[in-house]
């Protein structure tokens, strides 16, 4: 016998089955197969679970909002356009990518048009009220361009107006102005600080109460550098309401611990699902029950990073394919690598083994997103480049399985 042998069921354990995934009774019976479409499945699922990060954005025109929104939620956000008016003949207008939407207003000025801006917002903002709270928006960025020096009374008077609709504003000076002192310390502009000062001192319903001091773009003329987007980003985080936060997460494009947390959370709960669900020794037949679990875990790191579903899926299926068998699945085949289990007839596996697989299932696959996000794993073709992924995650999979102790300790 090897120490990873089951031992007979605990007293009064569930009988066998109930560790399964509950039957919500919604949709058809959970995949026992790692295939393309339970890939996408498991995805669209995923997604629905993080839901969207909503965003409103105001400030007068050319202040800088589509370039901030750029630099913290990626290029795709301006490649794609401008969006569309929530409805016919609205001046508000959303764009959606991935799990960001961006609410913005089109050809109507702050001080000229507030009232107007106001009173469509407030009209949708009651509308979805109704709807899902992915629906709805959930915080709003106010920008005012720093070098411009100046902050309007009609712009105070429409930030109140925001807070009175309930929304959390963050208030951002723009193109802030500032140089490396002989130290190294970031020093701004002595008019800006005098300007986010002034600002400070009218009590307004926003974070902190003070501006939040960004350059979006580094200026290689002036030898400005990119500043405060984290300080912008965490502000954000701070205000923005709890349920809306991991969409957040998988939104931003520069805070990359947030992400890693995040896809560590996702570890953790599907190894649980896995150690519970493998309390009830699994019969070797049945390991098939690991693979909705491990599916759902790898999807959702996927949606954390971003990662388009039709790359997820072609690198899923890169990962979890054994070199030589074709087409087995990591959950099943990684059985093989556990002594005692795959070449005894009838064996089972207990849950902490059913756990740290999934563990290394997790990290393994974890690395491969982090390199994907970074733009790796792609052939001069700019299609993903199986080989690699295929050998980065068997190379993290085979590290954790060590670790963990699941090859035989003599
Ligand atoms: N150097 C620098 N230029 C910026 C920055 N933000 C915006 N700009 C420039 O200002 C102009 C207007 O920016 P845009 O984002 O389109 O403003 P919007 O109308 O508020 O969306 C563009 O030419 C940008 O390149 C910044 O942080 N630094
Ligand atoms: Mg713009």
């Amino acid at each position: 016998m090897t120490d990873q042998q089951v031992p007979s069921a605990p007293p009064g354990a569930a009988p066998p089955g109930a560790g399964r995934p509950a039957d919500d009774g919604s949709a058809a019976a959970p995949p026992e197969e790692w295939s393309q479409a339970a890939f996408e499945d498991a995805f669209a699922k995923a997604e629905v679970e993080i839901g969207r990060f909503n965003l409103a954005v105001f400030g007068k025109t050319g202040v800088g909002k589509s370039t901030l929104v750029n630099a913290i939620f990626g290029e795709a956000v301006a490649a794609t356009g401008i969006g569309r008016p929530v409805t016919m003949g609205s001046h508000l207008y959303v764009h959606r990518t991935g799990r960001l939407g961006i609410y913005d207003t089109q050809g109507l000025e702050v001080g000229r048009d507030t009232d107007r801006i106001v009173a469509e917002l407030q009209r949708f903002i009651e509308h979805t009220r109704t709807l899902p709270f992915t629906e709805q928006v959930h915080l709003a960025w106010y920008c005012v361009r720093a070098t411009d020096r100046r902050f309007e009374d009609t712009e105070a008077a429409f930030i109140r107006r925001l807070a009175d609709l309930g929304l959390p504003v963050v208030l951002v000076l723009t193109q802030v102005p500032a140089r490396r002192d002989s130290a190294g310390q970031l020093v701004v502009a002595p008019d800006v600080l005098a300007l986010a000062d002034l600002i400070g001192a009218q009590a307004l319903p926003v974070h902190g109460g003070h501006p939040v001091l960004v350059n979006a773009l580094a200026d290689p003329f002036t030898g400005v550098e990119a500043h405060g987007l984290l300080d912008l980003l965490d502000a954000t985080f701070r205000l923005a309401p709890q349920e809306a936060t991991e969409a957040l997460v998988a939104a931003q494009k520069i805070d990359p611990a947030r992400k890693a947390a995040a896809a560590e959370k996702a570890v953790n709960t599907a190894a649980a699902a896995a150690t519970a669900a493998g309390f009830t020794p699994i019969p070797f037949a049945d390991a098939a029950i690991l693979v909705p679990i491990q599916l759902g875990m790898m999807a959702r790191i996927a949606a954390i990073y971003d990662i388009p579903v039709e790359r997820a899926t072609v690198a899923s299926l890169a990962a979890t394919t054994a070199t030589t068998q074709g087409g087995r699945a990591a959950a099943t085949g990684l059985l093989k690598l556990v002594p005692g289990i795959g070449t005894i007839a009838g064996g089972a596996i207990t849950g902490s083994v059913a756990g740290s697989i999934t563990f290394a299932v997790g990290h393994a696959w974890h690395r491969v997103c982090i390199g994907m996000a970074e733009g790796k794993y792609q052939t001069v073709a700019g299609t993903l480049d199986s080989r690699t992924i295929q050998r980065v995650f068997n190379e993290e999979l085979a590290a954790g399985v060590r670790r963990r102790g699941l090859f035989g300790r003599r």
